[in-house]
């Protein structure tokens, strides 16, 4: 983590994302890991597209076979500040969006399965219309990895630097199944630069939603699992569920984990 920010900032800019090499400790990933594995599998026996089950235990949803979504309760380890306020993170995202007035909008973790297969190359990123650029999306989150990942169990492959394409030919509506035709135009064309994102355990990356990318198969014996912490700008609706917690978690945040998480649910019991 001793990446100067201007650097970070010009890469982020430039290839549309940017690493952060041992984000975490090892240990820290593996305890992570550790508490979502029961959750995976509680998530995994419903098999259910439709989001349910309890927040503390496991709830989730299916997103493609053998992929799982799972909400993140607020709790130890998962309501560590070293993994939301980390100051490096925090000070990259208000020199690319020029401001603070940005929030948590939400917490979840991927799980792709042994057996997964690949995903039609995609945006998660809308262009806000044809031939419009803006040079940061109002939405970034950053990615945690679980365990290493590498080509045998599945890492994320993105064609860096895609953010800045902004013609109508190579958009889509996220999830309105348009990646099919950008699907098609990828994968009959030459690009060199497509690469993947191979990390070591406790490494994270932050990604422009725009860049194009894909998860790709996972052929080993375990699950490529990733915390995903959102981030947005105040004005930028990101239509996520919002983070419940209890009013007493609330009170003893910082005052900046208070401004990131002011628009949390409170709740009794957030389950
Ligand atoms: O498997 C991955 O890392 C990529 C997942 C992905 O592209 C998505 O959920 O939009």
């Amino acid at each position: 983590m001793s990446v100067p920010i201007d650097q970070l900032v010009q890469e982020f800019l430039i290839n549309g994302y940017v690493v952060f090499e041992d984000f975490i400790p090892t240990r820290k990933a593996e305890v992570l890991h550790g508490e979502l594995l029961p959750m995976l599998e509680k998530v995994r026996a419903r098999d259910s597209r439709v989001l349910s089950g309890d927040l503390d235990t496991g709830r989730g949803r299916v997103t493609e076979p053998l992929r799982y979504k799972i909400e993140t309760p607020w709790r130890l380890p998962f309501s560590d500040p070293a993994l939301y306020e980390n100051a490096t993170v925090l000070e990259l995202l208000e020199r690319l969006w020029g401001s603070s007035d940005f929030l948590m909008s939400d917490y979840i973790s991927y799980h792709p399965c042994p057996g997964c297969s690949v995903m039609n190359w995609h945006r998660d990123g809308e262009l806000f219309g044809a031939n419009l650029v803006l040079p940061v999306f109002p939405a970034l989150s950053l990615k945690i990895a679980l365990v290493d990942t590498n080509e045998q169990n599945g890492s994320f492959e993105l064609l860096p630097s895609t953010h800045h394409c902004g013609v109508p030919e190579l958009s889509h509506v996220p999830g309105s199944g348009g990646g099919q035709e950008l699907n098609r135009l990828i994968e009959s064309g030459r690009y060199p630069s497509r690469m993947r994102l191979d990390l070591k355990r406790g490494s994270a990356y932050i990604c422009d939603a725009r860049v194009i990318h894909r998860g790709t198969p996972n052929r080993s014996d375990h699950v490529r699992m990733e915390l995903d912490i959102g981030y947005h700008l105040s004005w930028y609706d990101p239509r996520n569920r919002p983070l419940r917690m209890a009013a007493r978690d609330f009170q003893e945040l910082s005052e900046r984990g208070k401004q990131l998480l002011s628009r949390s649910r409170r709740v009794e019991t957030p389950h």
